[in-house]
């Protein structure tokens, strides 16, 4: 049975740190298999929609700074559960409070350098697949 999809990003600190192998390797680890993926980065407009959710949020622009700052590599993920299940795997958004283990415990620098994005619901897992690709670069 096909299972749910959710989407990520690596985000720049942790392609800046060459981290991208080993959180590919967790990722697979866990069951989860890629559906698109696309190394590329994000100009600081693109950043800021796709945050634009967090817009009236102290941290906004430092956060599209951050996320335009580097490469960073997007994917749709899919297994059964993905959304909550890919949650439990990258852990709390501040790494202090991430459960030992998750990818944001190990490889995240702070609370906005996390390592990891996951989508937080099922149509914004569609929204945020959308944002990066198109129905001709799935399968
Ligand atoms: P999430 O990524 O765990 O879903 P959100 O609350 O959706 O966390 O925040 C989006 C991103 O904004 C976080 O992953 C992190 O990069 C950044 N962020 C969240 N809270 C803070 C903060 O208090 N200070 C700085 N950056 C933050
Ligand atoms: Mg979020």
């Amino acid at each position: 049975m096909a299972g749910s999809v959710t989407f990520t990003m690596i985000k720049p600190d942790a392609v800046g740190n060459n981290h991208i192998g080993a959180i590919l390797q967790k990722i697979n680890e866990a069951g989860f298999r890629i559906k698109a993926m696309k190394y590329t980065k994000l100009s600081a407009e693109a950043a800021g929609q796709f945050y634009a959710v967090h817009s009236a949020r102290p941290f906004y622009n430092d956060l599209v700074s951050y996320m335009s700052s580097g490469p960073i590599v997007a994917a749709i993920l899919e297994k059964d559960n993905a959304v909550a299940d890919f949650r439990e795997l990258i852990g709390a958004t501040d790494p202090t409070k991430a459960a030992p283990g998750t990818i944001r415990a190990l490889f995240a620098k702070s609370i906005e350098a996390n390592a990891i994005h996951g989508s937080d619901s099922d149509e914004n897992a569609q929204i945020e697949g959308n944002f990066f690709f198109s129905g001709l670069e799935r399968f």
